[in-house]
């Protein structure tokens, strides 16, 4: 676990104001991993501006109509901290306000933060049923059982698969990997999986991102003499299964010191936990760190704490040497490692891997970063970005039927709630369409169609409002359902439609508040445009990587003007300068905010909110302000 030598940190000596890394240089000389080229964000943006809310990625699909975003300024952190902080680091008030609001209030918690550390990375065993884990792993390579990897579909389950499963493989070699399919077998423990274990001799199942609610199929596999290890990350039932072990932070009985992990994570943890036990070099487990932050940055977890480290490092991997799969699939998206960012991993990995399980089978996701061939790696990067390409053609046809239907039918769209049926609609996609119908109409919403009979659908909410909550006050209408608060899946049977869409409608409309309709807009701070210096910059560029509860912060500025001309850009986006009175002009994009260019004119004062970021066009690195809304 030795840091890297280039990396190690100078520590100020006591009495020195500030943190080395912070003042030794006001050159303009921005972190690698947080340049956003133009051409990668203009690909992504032209067709869909993404925006993260909560535990879903929301789409703006197409151009967003709708620009009346709330804008919410965070309150302010307490004075005295933020100047406190400003002075020891020797760093912006603004700055030291967005650490205050991240929790970060010292010296040290600063450090920890701008400077992540692989000595960060809690102790495994810190982890409850840890050792029964490894002892039990232990003792199935000493016997020579068979075991099985088993995980969920996902970017998290294949993921946290193909680590546990590379790593094992390399010191024992009766092993397999199993994914349940998607529809046949569905989330979790599946029967079929166990029984395909017990017919081929496994006596020990290792699941992944899966299993803490599969009371009854581990009892089940119990009468068959097969021993479950869990690692999960979900919340925990009533009841725990009765396995070996259950790796879990969200036990209550575990006392973990960070309960985020990614299913991968958990998985991450299981091996170092195995290899420090074992004797075998940290390496062996850091080379795991690419596929670890693939799951952290697609599964939505909060990048925080380890998370925040794992991210650091996985992403510094991801860049510099990823795993033959991973490399393979930047390839064939049409990018080089080198400078890709959490929300690239987001945009280009995550919805390839997705559409194997999605349209065809995960398993050829954790065949393809298992690969250690580079034929084989391109076949199945190629088989599988096939698959993301019908993805999204299901994905763009059904888009448009579901918003024909709502736009045509005036009852519909006056509602509180959207919920659309068709029985033709591909199953894969319908929790995508979902996320998208809730960017364009902003309330919650459902996508059905039909499956084995019955009628199958995905949820999605809007920030605050609890759809599970929703959906109990339905249940008399499901055959079944689950999910949580901003994302939910549910059947029912076909002739309940009807009756179940006026009861979701009557439900929402009688206990969402109008504010929870209106998308909103956080805003971090209040910045003046003469504040946004090199040193500034280079230091906010260190607040990453982001995302969830470390978020890219985004600053309200007033009374800027326009200067020079603004332009289109494309067919909504606009391209100009502003600058405040006495300060330098910004160069600017605002994406999907075409119709406000007749307002911006020379000597008219308007409001802008947003984040900063670097452009990079023809070699020449700018700063940019990304615009997420503007007032006039
Ligand atoms: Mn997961």
């Amino acid at each position: 676990m030795n840091n890297e030598p280039g990396r190690s940190l100078k520590l100020s000596v006591s009495g020195l104001k500030g943190i080395n890394f912070l003042v030794e240089s006001t050159e303009y000389e921005p972190s690698p991993n947080a340049k956003i080229s133009i051409a990668a964000m203009y690909q992504i943006l032209n067709v869909t501006l993404a925006v993260l809310i909560a535990k879903n990625y929301i789409y703006c699909y197409k151009s967003c109509k709708d620009m009346n975003k709330r804008w919410a300024v965070r309150d302010n952190a307490d004075e005295d901290l933020v100047r406190k902080l400003s002075a020891e680091l020797n760093i912006d008030t603004v700055l030291s306000s967005l650490l205050v609001n991240r929790g970060i209030s010292d010296y040290e918690g600063a450090r920890y933060f701008f400077r992540p550390d692989q000595r960060h990375l809690h102790d495994p065993f810190l982890m409850k049923d840890m050792e029964e884990a490894i002892v039990r792993i232990e003792t199935a390579i000493a016997v020579g059982e068979k075991i099985l990897v088993y995980g969920d579909y996902d970017v998290d389950g294949t993921t946290a698969v193909a680590t546990v499963y590379s790593f094992f493989s390399k010191q024992y070699k009766n092993m397999e990997y199993y994914i349940p399919d998607r529809y046949k077998e569905g989330y979790g423990i599946s029967t079929q999986g166990i029984d395909y274990a017990a017919q081929h001799g496994f006596s020990l199942i290792i699941a992944l991102d899966c299993g803490i609610k599969s009371v009854d199929k581990i009892d089940y596999a119990n009468t068959l003499g097969i021993d479950f290890i869990i690692c999960d990350h979900h919340l925990p039932g009533a009841h725990l299964p009765a396995a070996v072990a259950v790796l879990d932070p969200k036990r209550a009985d575990c006392e973990y010191p960070y309960k985020e992990l990614s299913g991968c994570g958990i998985g991450f943890k299981l091996i170092q936990a195995y290899a420090e036990k074992n004797g075998i070099q940290f390496e062996a487990v850091a080379q795991y760190l690419d596929l670890a932050c693939i799951s952290i940055s697609c599964d939505i977890v909060h990048i925080t704490g380890e998370n925040r480290v794992l991210a650091h490092f996985g992403l510094q991997k991801i860049n510099t040497g990823p795993c033959i799969g991973v490399k393979t699939l930047i390839e064939i998206a049409g990018k080089t490692p080198g400078c890709l960012t959490i929300s690239d991993v987001v945009f280009l990995i995550g919805p390839r891997i997705n559409a194997a399980g999605r349209i065809d089978d995960a398993k050829h996701a954790v065949e393809l970063l298992i690969a250690c061939d580079e034929n084989v790696a391109r076949a199945k990067g190629l088989m599988i970005n096939t698959r993301n390409t019908e993805r999204k053609g299901h994905d763009l046809t059904i888009t448009d039927q579901a918003l024909d239907m709502i736009d045509s039918d005036e009852v519909l769209i006056g509602k509180k709630s959207t919920v659309v049926f068709n029985k033709d609609w591909h199953k894969g996609v319908i929790g995508i369409v979902a996320s998208r119908l809730t960017e364009k109409y902003y309330r919650p919403t459902i996508v059905l169609t039909q499956s084995n009979g019955h009628v199958a659908g995905s949820a999605r909410s809007v920030l605050g409002f609890d759809l599970y909550e929703a959906l109990c006050e339905c249940k008399d209408l499901l055959i079944q359902f689950g999910g949580h608060k901003y994302a939910a899946g549910l059947t029912m049977l076909p002739e309940n439609v009807e009756a179940f869409k006026d009861r979701f409608e009557e439900v929402v409309s009688t206990t969402i508040s109008a504010e929870q309709l209106i998308q909103q807009i956080q805003i971090d701070a209040e910045l003046r445009l003469s504040q946004i210096e090199p040193k500034f910059f280079r230091i906010l560029n260190q607040f990453a990587p982001f995302g969830p509860e470390n978020m890219a912060p985004v600053f309200i500025s007033k009374n800027v003007y326009v200067s020079g001309n603004a332009g289109l850009v494309g067919q909504a986006h606009i391209k100009m300068a502003v600058m405040q009175e006495g300060t330098a002009a910004f160069d600017c994009i605002a994406f999907n905010h075409g119709e406000y260019l007749p307002q911006l004119k020379p000597g008219v004062p308007f409001d802008i909110c947003y984040s900063i970021e670097e452009n990079i066009w023809r070699e020449r690195r700018t700063i940019q302000l990304n615009i997420k809304g503007m007032r006039f």
